[in-house]
């Protein structure tokens, strides 16, 4: 097989084009392309449906679906603890949201939130926490809801990685009082731009609904200062085209992760983040840490992977908190950050998706390997 050149970090699964033509035709005869429409019921169901969820709400992207959770627990004017390793939306979502992000240190194994450190930032101020399901892996939910619960606070996930993520039998979106989904481009799941809000309650999700659509209820009454994040038909109609092929696409991720997995078990320094073991996971990313007893260090392997037009990705590199909007922050002094420091210098995604043909695979597994 030819060997695919550049070779990006993902590239997006598309179903199809005859499957999504007649969802098009629809559309045209319609007229209908936004504001609710037949084709985003038929999706908003389907994706529920297939999640296992009850609640959700189709929004333009996941940005504006965690400014919009963020807004319907009024967290305005106080603080909003969340993860500085993370992609820089989580952090700006809460500042669109009017409020001061505070940043807590991470779990080393599952780079998400350590509910230990998160609780010890709570303070009077403290209006939610929005811990992030960091490349699919679930955050610490027990852990994380005893916290909440204690102190009476919000939790909200950014789910963005999160499609189709299990905790045993059911969805890990199911855990705490929303959680956003992002179906962007280089997802597992796209609508090309897209996402989801997930509620606990038929209330809640008709108040994201209402916010979603500039606060309006009816023809005369609008009740919340409202955006417009609404999914458009067009998006809804590509993610019900993409949704009968989703699961045969995360299969032909797992492959590519067990294949990556396995060739770097004993590989010295080459720390494999999300091990494959078993159902449940997506396989959004392959991260890895590079740590001291590797021959080089992460920016120089990344580099030299540049050099055969290899293009593996930073995620999450420089941390949320060094950004210069947010690192004078109290809370974003790196010596309260230590394992994020950490992890933000060794972290490198190696490239993952359906379409990774296995040469093109073998040729990163070999430069990784190479002495
Ligand atoms: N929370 C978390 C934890 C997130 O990771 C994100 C987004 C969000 C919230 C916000 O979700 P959205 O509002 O986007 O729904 C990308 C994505 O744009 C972003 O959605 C994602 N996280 C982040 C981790 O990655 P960039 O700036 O790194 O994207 P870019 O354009 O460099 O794309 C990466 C590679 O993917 C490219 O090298 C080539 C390939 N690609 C990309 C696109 C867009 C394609 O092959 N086709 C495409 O259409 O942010």
């Amino acid at each position: 097989m030819a060997k695919r050149r550049p070779l990006f970090v993902s590239r997006p699964y598309l179903p199809p084009l005859t499957e999504v033509l007649p969802l098009l035709e629809e559309i045209w005869d319609s007229r209908q392309l936004s504001n609710n429409g037949p084709m985003a019921q038929r999706f908003e169901a389907a994706i529920g449906q297939y999640l296992g969820v009850d609640h959700v709400s189709l929004v333009a992207n996941a940005s504006l679906g965690l400014v919009l959770a963020l807004m319907q627990h009024g967290v305005a004017d106080g603080e909003v603890i969340t993860t500085p390793f993370s992609f820089v939306a989580t952090g700006h979502a809460i500042r669109w949201a009017g409020a001061t992000p505070v940043f807590a240190d991470i779990d080393p194994q599952t780079l998400n939130l350590d509910p230990a450190q998160v609780e010890r930032q709570i303070t009077a101020q403290t209006r939610a926490i929005l811990p992030v399901h960091t490349f699919g892996t679930p955050c610490d939910v027990v852990g994380l809801e005893a916290i909440a619960k204690r102190h009476n606070i919000p939790l909200i996930y950014d789910a963005a990685h999160a499609f189709g993520i299990r905790d045993g039998a059911q969805s890990i979106l199911a855990h705490g009082d929303m959680s956003v989904l992002s179906f962007h481009a280089t997802k597992v799941f796209n609508t090309f731009e897209g996402g989801a809000v997930i509620a606990r309650s038929r209330e809640a999700k008709l108040a994201i609904d209402r916010l979603c659509n500039f606060g309006i209820v009816d023809e005369t009454q609008v009740v919340s200062i409202g955006l417009n994040a609404k999914m458009s038909e067009f998006n809804a109609a590509i993610g019900l085209a993409q949704l009968p092929h989703v699961d045969a696409a995360i299969a032909a991720r797992a492959a590519i992760a067990r294949r990556y997995a396995k060739h770097f078990k004993d590989i010295a320094g080459v720390h494999c983040v999300c091990m494959p073991n078993g159902s449940g996971k997506n396989y959004y990313a392959f991260p890895i840490l590079l740590t001291d007893a590797y021959h080089e260090d992460r920016d120089a392997l990344n580099a030299r992977l540049k050099t055969h037009d290899i293009f593996a990705r930073r995620y999450f590199y420089p941390l949320i908190s060094d950004f210069p909007m947010y690192r004078d922050l109290p809370s974003a002094n790196p010596a309260r950050l230590s394992i994020a420091k950490r992890v933000t210098s060794q972290i490198l995604c190696l490239p993952i998706f359906p379409e990774l043909g296995r040469d093109d695979q073998m040729e990163v597994i070999d430069l990784v390997c190479a002495r």
